[in-house]
């Protein structure tokens, strides 16, 4: 044998195993052994993230941890919920006890840069509001000087409210708690004037109020919120996998695949569909999956806009209306890259 030819024939055995050892300790691999996947969510957010009597989850944000489930196993059941307050969820995922965190959470610049995070998309497209007693007789967050304000302690949401009473020169006072259950309920025995957070959070906490027509949303969006998915650095492979799950839901809707009609959708001949359900290119190989990947995440868990309708849209509690998350080609900001 030539001597370039053998060292060549090293050369590209020890890049296959490289490679091979690098695809072993990948966090992909990790889950599929282990045979389930570790979602942080929140600890009851109805509509986003919340479990029933039975222990069975449900939401927006739960059905893309069954969604990656559905594209790794075939099944969207294969998922660990671990329920995580809004001040311990970074350091359960930097410490590795969840594989990412599909919770209420927003995309900002200090996140993304200082927790060795990487943020996957934005899921929801949110933005800050305030809710009032109705009696308190007060329309607009600008009559609110004075007020006492019941918060959340590490979120986003008792950063813009500094911001917001100081820019508009109002004295407050804040009342912090640790978890959403204990602020809404200080809120509730009175504690506060006001309630404030997600605008989403609004709605399904404003349900957990013994009558909830006896308080209003106030018209002020303070903030923008994009809430999404996030993954730890130093795994790109996973960051594309949760990535593009959320992206094939996305498609879906804008193609017209649904759950009901993605079997049809099978035999259809538009190159863009045949891309997505897989019959046409190797595009879940890719990304370390089978090429029916996104047929599993339709045909499990559904498009986003049949998502975003049963857990928070029209067929839900909550009747949000699609607004910013409607799809760009409706007016919205939703928006995916193509598959191709
Ligand atoms: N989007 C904001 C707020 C998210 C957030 O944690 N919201 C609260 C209220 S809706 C929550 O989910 N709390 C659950 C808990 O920790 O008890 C953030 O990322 O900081």
């Amino acid at each position: 044998m030539n001597k370039f030819y053998a060292a060549a024939l090293v050369a590209a055995a020890t890049t296959a195993c490289i490679g091979g050892a690098q695809a072993q300790t990948g966090l992909l691999a990790q889950v599929k052994s282990r045979g389930q996947l570790v979602c942080g969510v929140g600890p009851g957010l109805a509509g986003f993230g919340i479990p029933d009597a039975q222990g069975n989850w449900t939401g927006l944000d739960v059905d893309l941890c069954r969604a990656i489930s559905a594209a790794i196993f075939n099944d969207p059941s294969k998922v660990k919920f671990v329920p995580l307050s809004s001040k311990d969820r970074f350091t359960a995922l930097q410490s590795g006890e969840v594989d990412l965190l599909s919770r209420n959470t927003t995309w900002t610049m200090s996140r993304d840069t200082s927790l060795g995070l990487n943020f996957a998309g934005v899921n929801y497209y949110d933005g800050q509001g305030f809710m009032v007693r109705k009696k308190l007789g007060v329309d607009s967050a600008l009559k609110l000087a004075g007020a006492s304000v019941c918060t959340q302690q590490g979120t986003t949401t008792e950063l813009n409210l500094a911001d917001y009473f100081r820019a508009n020169k109002m004295k407050y006072e804040v009342v912090a708690f640790a978890t959403s259950d204990e602020t809404i309920k200080a809120y509730e025995s009175g504690r506060c004037d006001a309630f404030t957070t997600d605008a989403s959070g609004l709605y399904a906490e404003r349900l957990k109020l013994s009558t909830p027509t006896d308080h209003i949303v106030l018209p002020e969006i303070i903030s923008k919120e994009p809430l999404g998915p996030v993954v730890r650095h130093g795994d790109d492979a996973w960051l594309d996998i949760v990535k593009w799950t959320y992206f094939a839901m996305l498609n879906a809707e804008e193609l017209g695949i649904t759950k009901a009609n993605i079997d049809e959708m099978l035999k259809s001949e538009n190159p863009e569909i045949k891309r997505l359900v897989g019959t046409e290119g190797k595009f879940g190989e890719a990304i370390g999956l089978g090429n029916d990947w996104a047929y599993r995440i339709v045909k499990h868990v559904g498009n986003y806009g049949e998502s975003f309708e049963k857990n928070v849209g029209e067929g839900s509690l909550l009747k949000i209306a699609r607004g910013q998350n409607a799809l760009w080609t409706k007016g919205g900001l939703q928006y995916a890259p193509p598959i191709r």
